[in-house]
């Protein structure tokens, strides 16, 4: 059986969390949403020949509260921080103040809550996803967020970026395996990380107990010179 791993789907009020969600888990998009068919956060969903089990958290609070008590240090967003590996980040493609709240103060967050990452980790998997791509997608089209912009986002931060609206089902689960993939790959980086620093800390108490040794054996006192040159009156100048 695979192990879990916890998403949390990040966006302003409206960006269409829930419907994303509820598409990925259940095919269907809250509008048509019948509790009794998906009752579950859970889905299994194969990536690159491997089955892995993800757990969604549709964290459905604005990110433009109050800055004076801000979504990002109540409770309930370090808990769902502490226990997430990944994260969407969703906007709503007709809406330019969703995409800019997400990039900006919402990414800006995550990352300033780092302390709080789920066992030690140092890096999230991210993805960026702008929403509701069938209303850019008509005539006269409502599109606020130009492609380019968020695509050039995206990987000047190392993240995938895709655009959906909530009856593409297949676009979704491709959002979500990439996911994984960048989940694996930020694991990765994190596990090279503690490695440089576990050999660091290894070389440096070799050279420390390396200087000990030789300290002793140039005897026991090496630093008496310096105690005695305070301790010692010092000559009087001629005035
Ligand atoms: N046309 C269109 N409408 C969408 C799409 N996604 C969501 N919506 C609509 O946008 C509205 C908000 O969607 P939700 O999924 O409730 O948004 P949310 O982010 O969960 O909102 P909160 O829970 O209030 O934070 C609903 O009326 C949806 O039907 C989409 O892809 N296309
Ligand atoms: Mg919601």
């Amino acid at each position: 059986m695979p192990s879990t791993t916890n998403i949390a789907i990040f966006g302003e009020s409206g960006v269409g969390k829930t419907c994303f969600t509820d598409m990925f888990l259940s095919g269907q998009h809250f509008t048509s949403y019948d509790p009794t068919v998906a009752d579950s956060t859970q889905k299994e969903i194969l990536v690159d020949n491997t089955l892995h089990r993800l757990d969604l958290m549709d964290v459905s609070s604005s990110l433009s509260h109050d800055p004076s008590n801000p979504i990002f240090t109540n409770e309930y967003y370090l808990f769902v921080l502490s226990r997430a590996c990944g994260i969407v980040l969703l906007y709503d493609i007709t809406c330019l103040k969703s995409y800019e709240d997400i990039t900006t103060r919402g990414y800006f967050h995550v990352y300033l809550n780092r302390p709080h990452f789920a066992c030690g980790r140092q890096r999230l998997g991210c993805v960026l996803v702008g929403t509701k791509k069938d209303l850019a997608d008509e005539e006269n089209g409502k599109r606020e967020v130009d492609e380019d912009l968020a695509r050039e986002w995206a990987e000047s931060q190392g993240m995938a970026c895709f655009e959906v609206d909530k009856w593409m089902s297949k676009g979704i689960d491709e959002v979500m395996r990439e996911l994984v993939r960048d989940i694996g790959r930020k694991k990765r980086r994190d596990e090279e990380d503690n490695e440089l620093l576990m050999e660091r800390e290894k070389a440096s108490k070799k050279s420390e107990a390396k200087k000990t040794r030789k300290g002793s054996q140039q005897g026991m006192f090496p630093s008496l010179g310096d105690a005695f040159r305070n301790v010692l009156p010092k000559s009087k100048s001629v005035s």
